[in-house]
């Protein structure tokens, strides 16, 4: 059985359920208060489910008006705290950080968009793909209207050849848009 614990951030209020063990821990020692909340964090303890192991809590210095954006981005995106929003902050740069080193093992979507009639095009881009069927791990293809297809290539592999396939996909003559949506393989992001 599950207890609450509110701890204050700074200027937000955090919640924080906490395992019947850690809780009888906490009433054993008499803090059973919100004060007393504030190592559980970092005391290797069950939030909603998600073993929360290893989690380091440590404070940021910001300007206001910037954290004043990011308080407003919060309530727009609908994250349940600022940790999670800067945590995914921080995941994002790191995929950014990835793609941007060749060698780096990682996973993506390229989407395209083209018109099916153009004599050749679609040979042309089957031809591609099939080249490169080592990293692309599969593909939607579908018909938009009479003329217009869209594919969505979901792509694993290195960085610089995931770019490149990309690039020579969407560069085609013919294709009217393209896109492509970098990611993760999930490894290395916590
Ligand atoms: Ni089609």
């Amino acid at each position: 059985m599950n207890i609450a614990c509110y701890y204050y951030n700074y200027s937000m209020l955090t919640l924080v359920s906490l395992p019947a063990e850690v809780r009888q821990n906490f009433q054993r020692s008499g803090r059973i208060n919100a004060s007393a909340a504030l190592p559980c964090a970092i005391m290797g303890n069950k939030l909603g489910g998600t073993d929360l192991s290893g989690l380091i809590r440590f404070g940021i210095s910001m300007e206001k008006e910037l954290l004043q954006r990011l308080d407003q981005e919060i309530v727009k995106r609908g994250y349940p705290n600022r940790s999670e929003a800067i945590r995914n902050l921080i995941r994002n740069q790191l995929v950014e950080i990835d793609w941007s080193r060749g060698d780096e093992e990682v996973a993506g979507t390229i989407t395209i968009i083209y018109n099916h009639h153009v004599k050749g095009l679609s040979d042309l881009l089957l031809e591609l793909q099939h080249r490169h069927h080592g990293m692309i791990v599969s593909v939607m293809h579908v018909h938009l209207e009479h003329e217009h297809c869209l594919e969505v290539m979901v792509i694993k592999g290195k960085a610089a050849e995931a770019r490149d396939l990309a690039d020579r996909l969407i560069g085609v003559k013919g294709v009217k848009h393209g896109k492509l949506t970098i990611s993760s393989t999930g490894a290395g992001l916590k």
